[in-house]
């Protein structure tokens, strides 16, 4: 699979990368960082990062301007992407080939080369294994691997979540072994503001916990104007009182214009197919939904509140 990968991408000049809609360090990690791989390797080949530019990533890569043009004859390589649905710029279509890498369950399938390895901690882990087919990693990229660093660090929430193995650490060793800064990496990948931070305060005076473990808040679009921190903003503290003892899952429902975010986290029962079954998907301890309506908000959390239950 990685070989059939690597054929591919010596057989296209240009290499136009996508990743998800509103993304995370992983998804701009493992983007760039394949960049970085492919130029390292092949420095004539035209290889183009496509999507929205996030500000609280330029840290790690900025985008580029594409034109539909350029898609003609390219071959397009999407990272960290579940369904079709959340890759980021649909013209991704206009490309002569698709291949997929991901490390989400494999419920959508596309692509003319699929590599989904759902033991994967994160794309990135999955880009240096990729890195590490073409070459020894006293040869590595600097850049690339601060780039595959920052999306493992992130998608394992500092090697502390469930998806961290052996392999990661390993990984993660080869990594440290190139030159850049990991103190920036985490100044960047945590530094807060003071609103988000007095959110966070008021958070985890209004959490609510069922007798069954199931926790949950909820964030009204008025809460978040009087705070004023974006719905954006506030997903980056749905870890913020994780190590509750008692709790086993918890959601966030974050409002917005139109649509309630759910934020769904667990330390026991898988909640992905609660996920999939509000529009939504994910890992099985940490996935995201939508519902409509605070009525719907109230579905959801009965769901969760039956997982846990059945969850002792
Ligand atoms: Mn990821």
């Amino acid at each position: 699979m990685k070989q059939e990968i690597i054929n591919k991408i010596k057989e296209y000049d240009t290499i136009i990368i996508h990743r998800h809609v509103r993304p995370d360090p992983d998804a701009v990690g493992s983007q760039a960082g394949l960049k970085m791989l492919i130029q390292h390797h092949f420095p004539n080949k035209t290889v183009l990062l496509a999507g929205e530019q996030q500000s609280s990533l330029t840290f790690l890569a900025n985008m580029d301007e594409i034109s539909d043009g350029t898609y003609t004859g390219a071959l397009v390589i999407v990272c960290d992407t579940a369904n079709t649905e959340r890759i980021d710029d649909q013209r991704y279509l206009l490309g002569k080939e698709t291949i997929k890498i991901d490390h989400h369950p494999n419920l959508d399938h596309y692509g003319s080369i699929m590599w989904v390895d759902p033991t994967a901690s994160s794309t990135s882990e999955m880009i240096l294994e990729l890195s590490l087919e073409l070459e020894e990693d006293s040869n590595m990229n600097d850049e690339m691997a601060r780039l595959l660093y920052a999306g493992i660090v992130a998608d394992t929430g500092r090697f502390q979540f469930s998806n961290t193995t052996e392999k990661t650490f390993q990984y993660a060793g080869k990594l440290i072994k190139a030159n850049f800064s990991r103190a920036d990496i985490y100044n960047h990948l945590y530094e807060t503001t003071l609103p988000v931070l007095r959110l966070e305060g008021y958070v985890l005076s209004e959490l609510n916990v069922l007798p069954s473990g199931a926790g949950y808040v909820n964030l009204t679009k008025e809460t978040l104007e009087q705070f004023q921190v974006t719905s954006k903003e506030a997903a980056s503290i749905v870890n913020c009182f994780s190590s509750l003892k008692g709790l086993k899952a918890w959601v966030f429902f974050v409002e917005e214009e139109d649509v309630i975010r759910v934020r769904l986290r667990s330390k026991g029962p898988e909640i992905h197919e609660l996920a999939g079954r509000f529009n939504g998907g994910g890992h099985p301890m940490a996935s995201g939904a939508s519902v409509s309506s605070w009525d719907e908000t109230e579905q959801v959390l009965n769901e969760l509140d039956d997982l846990c239950k059945m969850n002792p």
